[in-house]
């Protein structure tokens, strides 16, 4: 049925275009032109209603911004683009379908966008594109507050200068044109003093920017402690402003606020309820969800809500990458309930600082946002990656598709399905198909030169990563084939592309905040391919001994060793599995009832190129604090936290924690501490 009236829709548009003689009809609810249809207007804010015969077309609008979408809707299904989908109602009017009505309206009365992220903000040119896709998607907010840059935060009582402030009001007037409520946001918290002058200079501040054409404000105190983090001062701030600031002007909007405590974990005391309580009812209170990365559910808002007495306006923290700069997050946006649209007052994405890159996720929000309900996460990325990659989309999806986890962080989002076809395919072709569609993209940079200059560290990084796949593939078949040079031959060709892939970085420009080490598929194809290196190698080395002084020297070669120092053997002396929080200590005597004991498991870990070291009695690792910490649930093994460089001196070794620890190894009590001092060990096989 479904298809069938997408068909039909689109046969009529064809049809339309053969009328010349189309009578328009087109005003907002009050206008006299659209008076006789004012029963089908949708109630809802910025809803439309369109009627389409072969004779007459009719939009009108509930306000300007249902015009706005209204029109645009008309002109999409003119040039043949109706996705049914795409609208609350479809009414079909004959049979054949030449007539209908639609009626639309948002789930979400504000949607959108801030930018609100560490690292480069946004150019001109990138905000002025966002605005285009913003209205062409019916996002209809965006949240100025890039925390680098320094007249949002950390100069925040300054004045922009001329010609940033002339650029600023061209954006907002480009935001406004497309229906875009531009909103801008100051950063006080960090030295804020609770004095009148200070809150005269926030007033100052914004008095700036409404000169600049800005009617929304917001401030924010995320990422704070101190005296700036104080509830009852911002929310005493947030009342000034309103009667000061807001009340001043006929046309300023409600302000926003982002409260220090932005999501449930870091939440506690009286800090939410006293501004739930003492601040205006209609300041909106911004809010990440449990965490500070994460997916909204219902009950979520519902506990939130209770808190600040008023609905939560929602910052999602996806896509942004900030915090895992190496990965760009392209995969599909799921996770949000699709039953929350009354709770929220509004919904915002904190991006990426890849503008157009971002567009893959903020097409999806748009989506969310406008018809939460038919909200299908699968559908919208296909849709995503079509509009935005027309002359390439094959390849764009490939792209997209190895860009989707972010790995371990500390915010814990993982995103599934990274690399949805490895595995499916031999995994030459895979390999294959990374380059062949990396060149493709390349070579699509004429006709997408924005995406393609922002995404092209990734997609060298990918070409590079299916390049050196085949790599691996070739030396797995050399070693099968008992064929040594040609094994040598191509691990070297191999070693050469991880040279070129290290010169590969994102943003390498001067001034640049934030450069970026691009990583393709971190979670599948590439730890994949380095594990498969070192494990090949290993094999090659029981093997033969041509050529062995192309292969890196690693520090210890993987295998069972005593870790001694100063004569005495490191030993698990309570060795058990199970056995949580204890740790090895430093004794006189060889164990020659357990010799296990004092020996340890030495292994190269390709994820982070360090060392691991187990117990080779019980399997228990060695933490960063020299304990072990075997407990499986409550402190599972973490390559980040658990790996060590092991660094050769002339008397013995010693071990670094490297990764998310830092500090060396040295003994006091014969135990192993972690510090700046450092001790030297012997690292002995049996
Ligand atoms: C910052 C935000 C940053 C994001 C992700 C909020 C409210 N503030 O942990 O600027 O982009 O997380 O790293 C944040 O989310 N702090």
């Amino acid at each position: 049925m479904m298809k069938r009236c997408a068909f039909l829709l689109l046969l009529l548009a064809v049809c339309l275009g053969s009328f010349a003689e189309v009578r328009k009809i087109v005003g907002t609810a009050g206008d006299k032109a659209v008076k006789a249809y004012l029963k089908k207007i949708p109630q809802q804010a910025e809803g439309f209603y369109l009627k389409v015969t072969p004779k007459e077309t009719v939009v009108a609008g509930r306000d300007e911004s249902g015009l706005f979408y209204g029109l645009q809707a008309a002109e999409d299904i003119q040039k043949s683009q109706i996705q049914k989908s795409k609208y609350k109602e479809v009414n079909l009017l004959d049979e054949e379908g030449t007539s209908f009505e639609i009626r639309d309206w948002p789930s979400v009365a504000c949607r959108g966008v801030i930018e609100g992220f560490y690292g480069n903000p946004w150019s001109h040119q990138d905000r002025l594109r966002q605005f285009e896709f913003y209205g062409k998607h019916r996002l209809n907010i965006y949240v100025y507050g890039p925390k680098d840059d320094p007249y949002h935060r950390a100069h925040w009582r300054d004045p922009y200068p001329e010609a940033e402030a002339a650029k600023l009001k061209e954006l907002v007037e480009a935001a406004h044109k497309n229906r875009v409520q531009f909103v801008w946001a100051i950063h006080p918290g960090g030295d804020i003093k609770w004095n009148k002058q200070d809150s005269l200079a926030v007033v100052n501040k914004l008095s700036l920017m409404y000169g600049l054409g800005i009617r929304t404000f917001a401030v924010f105190f995320d990422d704070i402690g101190g005296e700036g983090a104080r509830a009852e001062k911002q929310a005493g701030l947030m009342n000034y402003l309103t009667d000061n600031f807001v009340s001043k002007h006929k046309d300023v909007e409600p302000l926003i606020i982002c409260p220090t405590q932005y999501n449930k974990a870091w939440s506690g005391g009286d800090y939410l309820s006293i501004l739930g309580t003492q601040m205006y009812p209609e300041v909106r209170i911004m809010w990440t969800g449990n965490s500070v990365v994460d997916m909204i559910e219902r009950d979520d808002m519902e506990w939130i809500n209770a808190q600040i007495k008023r609905k939560a306006f929602i910052w999602l923290n996806y896509p942004v990458n900030d915090y895992c700069q190496s990965r760009l997050l392209m995969g599909k946006t799921y996770g949000n309930g699709l039953d929350i649209a009354d709770l929220v007052s509004g919904f915002c994405s904190n991006p990426m600082e890849y503008a157009e890159a971002s567009k893959v996720s903020l097409y999806s929000i748009a989506d969310y946002c406008w018809n939460m309900p038919a909200y299908d996460a699968e559908k919208s990325w296909e849709n995503a990656i079509a509009e935005l990659m027309p002359t390439s989309k094959e390849a764009f999806r490939l792209f997209c598709d190895n860009n989707v986890d972010l790995g371990k962080t500390a915010h814990g989002l993982r995103r599934e399905g990274e690399s949805s076809g490895w595995g499916k395919v031999p995994n030459d072709h895979y390999f294959r198909a990374l380059v062949t569609e990396a060149d493709a993209l390349l070579a699509d940079s004429i006709s997408q030169p924005e995406m393609l200059r922002e995404i092209k560290p990734w997609v060298e990084t990918m070409r590079l990563l299916g390049q050196s796949g085949l790599q691996v593939f070739y030396m797995q078949r050399a070693l099968q084939q008992k064929d040594s040079i040609g094994f040598v031959a191509h691990y070297r060709a191999l070693q050469k592309l991880e040279e070129k892939q290290k010169g590969i970085v994102s943003r390498d420009y001067e001034g640049s905040v934030v450069k970026a080490k691009p990583v393709v598929s971190g979670t599948v194809v590439t730890p994949w391919v380095k594990a498969m290196t070192v494990q090949l190698v290993k094999d090659y080395k029981h093997l033969y001994s041509y050529g062995l002084e192309f292969f890196p020297q690693q520090a210890v070669e993987d295998g069972r060793y005593y870790i001694m120092y100063e004569g005495k053997f490191l030993t698990d002396v309570n060795a058990s599995p199970d056995r949580d929080g204890d740790f090895p200590v430093f004794v006189a005597e060889a164990d020659t009832v357990n010799p296990q004991r004092q020996l340890w498991n030495i292994e190269f870990v390709p994820e982070t190129e360090r060392f691991k070291i187990t117990n080779a009695q019980d399997g228990r690792y060695i933490n960063e604090l020299g304990s072990f910490w075997a407990n499986k649930n409550t402190k599972p093994y973490n390559a980040e936290w658990n790996t060590y460089i092991f660094t050769k001196t002339p008397e013995g070794y010693t071990i670094q924690c490297a990764g998310r620890a830092s500090g060396n190894w040295f003994v006091e009590d014969d135990r192993i501490k972690n510090g700046k001092q450092s001790s030297v060990f012997k690292i002995k096989a049996p």
